[in-house]
């Protein structure tokens, strides 16, 4: 049977953990022989977007944008793996409903969207802080720092969530690998 594309969607907060654990399920799926491909701020934020900064409207942007390209990932039947901290609810919901109205020839089913929800309390990611941007945002040198001086809007129904700072990478890759499985995906 062929492969079906779709579209896993991490979010959370800077130093949260998604990139580790988004990079660690991409070598899983690849070495099952899968189709995967992860966008995040390395290859989308200097090349797509690397025209758009950290305001409100240019996250919307960088969203939609990230969003509409994991769907022609999804479409072509790749596992299209986002890591992004999208922060806005409804930029997620507009991701999620691209990927469930995206039906290019008749009798095909919708892509699937599964949303993880990489969460870490604030204080941790603060304390991790492995670029020294947390404490920039402090000082005032990075405006609008997710979490700091920007909203992070907390997802209500991801289809998993993942305490990163209680689960190690492997225990959170098993997670959404035994999820994908449970779903028929895999
Ligand atoms: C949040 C910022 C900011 C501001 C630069 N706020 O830990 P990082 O460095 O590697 O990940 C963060 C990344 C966030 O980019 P995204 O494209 O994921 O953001 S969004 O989804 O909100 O559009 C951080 C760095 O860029 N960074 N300035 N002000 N993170």
């Amino acid at each position: 049977r062929k492969q079906r594309g779709f579209t896993i969607w991490f979010t959370g907060l800077s130093a949260s953990g998604k990139s580790t654990i988004a990079t660690a399920l991409e070598q899983h799926l690849l070495h099952l022989g899968l189709a995967a491909y992860r966008l995040d701020g390395d290859n989308v934020r200097f090349g797509l977007n690397k025209d758009l900064g950290f305001t409100e409207k240019d996250r919307n942007e960088n969203i939609r944008r990230i969003a509409e390209v994991a769907k022609l990932f999804a479409d072509s039947s790749t596992i299209a793996i986002t890591s992004f901290i999208s922060p806005y609810r409804a930029d997620r919901a507009i991701a999620r409903d691209l990927h469930a109205a995206a039906v290019t020839h008749p009798d095909d089913e919708p892509l699937a969207f599964i949303e993880v929800f990489v969460d870490i309390p604030i204080e941790i990611a603060e304390q991790r802080d492995p670029k020294g941007l947390y404490k920039k945002a402090r000082e005032g040198k990075i405006p609008e720092f997710t979490g700091i001086s920007a909203p992070y809007e907390e997802p209500e129904n991801a289809e998993i969530r993942i305490r990163s700072d209680q689960k190690s990478v492997e225990e959170a890759v098993k997670e959404i690998v035994e999820y994908l499985d449970s779903k028929g995906l895999l």
